[in-house]
């Protein structure tokens, strides 16, 4: 990421994140371009925005040519995540979507029942985490949205299917289709989070079929192969581990849930707010109004506090579960 990028440039970069139609992405890069201070140091990142640009131009007008008929719209990120089920054909992501969510996605036996993403949002304690079912990730076959989904996504949950002796081979196409377009997956370290060039992508692994014959041994290999990766066995078909995967996925968010509550009142416990690991009182105010974050004196906390109520400083770092009362 060069230097001196203006807070308006981030600015235009949330709203490409955000833009859920093709001609909304155009926009924002558009907008991008247009603040970003031009020098050296910014050239090869101009020439990423121009490239991306005339690639989506050239899908805009393929969805033209077919009558707005083929208009793809992104999935907007809803709840404390957004979660991307990814890996090899068959090997049970619709199953996992549909055990977690209450979505109903096409389950076949056979390999490429998917061709769509599906979004179901999974409830987890008083929350909801959102989860995307995609196609199959094999070589020279992803379309965009597929690439573009698994980039801007918080989380990768990678699923291996302990059926079959061809898991690590598979895996392996997976992780080449992957790389094709620059996204290397991660179990653990610094996250990637650039828009261009290559990224790196927290994941979690889902051993699914942990039912079938010969599952046990297969996990030891599996556990061999991804030795720096959280692995958990599941079975969508008996449910086994799926309770388990739930708070798994909600520490590889690295988010924190901070309730709010107003002087004389009780704490509102029914929408917290999501920040985060790591935000602090200011975060949280900035998260409710810019206006509100700068009239911020400072806030009580409940919760990781040393006593109940304790006024602190708006450089407090909050922890999940905090209550938040605000003092402006
Ligand atoms: N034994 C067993 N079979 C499973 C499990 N999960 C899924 N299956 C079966 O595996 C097959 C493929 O499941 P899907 O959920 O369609 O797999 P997918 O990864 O979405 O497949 P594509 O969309 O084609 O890539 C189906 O026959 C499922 O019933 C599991 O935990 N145990
Ligand atoms: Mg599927």
């Amino acid at each position: 990421m060069p230097a001196n990028l203006t807070p308006e440039y981030f600015e235009a970069e949330k709203k490409y994140r955000a833009a859920r139609t093709i001609e909304e992405k155009i926009a924002a890069l558009r907008e991008m371009l247009a603040v970003m201070p031009k020098h050296k140091g910014t050239d090869k990142l101009q020439a990423d925005i121009r490239a991306k640009i005339s690639k989506l131009k050239k899908l805009l007008a393929e969805e033209k040519k077919s009558g707005g008929r083929r208009r793809f719209i992104y999935p907007r990120k809803e709840g404390a995540g957004q979660c991307v089920l990814v890996g090899p054909p068959n090997v049970g992501k619709s199953s996992i979507l549909a055990a977690l969510t209450k979505a109903k996605p096409v389950i076949a036996p056979y390999p490429f029942s998917t061709q769509n993403y599906v979004i179901g949002m999974m409830p987890f304690e008083d929350i909801q985490i959102q989860l995307i079912d995609t196609p199959p990730f094999v070589p020279k076959k992803l379309p965009f949205w597929q690439i573009d989904i698994t980039r801007n996504c918080d989380l990768v949950l990678l699923v291996a299917d302990l059926s079959t002796d061809t898991l690590l081979d598979d895996l392996e196409t997976t992780f080449q289709a992957l790389e094709e377009h620059k996204i290397t997956l991660i179990g653990k370290g610094e996250r990637g989070e650039e828009i261009f060039g290559p990224v790196r992508k927290r994941t979690l692994v889902l051993a699914n079929k942990v039912d079938a014959e010969g599952a046990a041994d297969r996990l030891e290999i599996l556990k061999e192969f991804l030795p720096d990766f959280p692995i958990v066995p599941v079975s969508a078909v008996t449910g086994e581990g799926l309770e388990e995967v739930k708070p798994l996925i909600f520490k590889e968010l690295e988010v924190i849930r901070v309730y709010t509550k107003e002087p004389g009142h009780p704490p509102d416990m029914s929408d917290p707010l999501i920040l985060k690991l790591g935000s602090t009182i200011l975060d949280a105010a900035e998260k409710i109004h810019k206006d509100f974050a700068r009239k911020l004196k400072y806030a009580r906390v409940w919760g990781s506090s040393k006593f109940d109520g304790q006024r602190l400083e708006r450089t407090y770092v909050l922890q999940d579960k905090d209550i938040v009362e605000f003092h402006i």
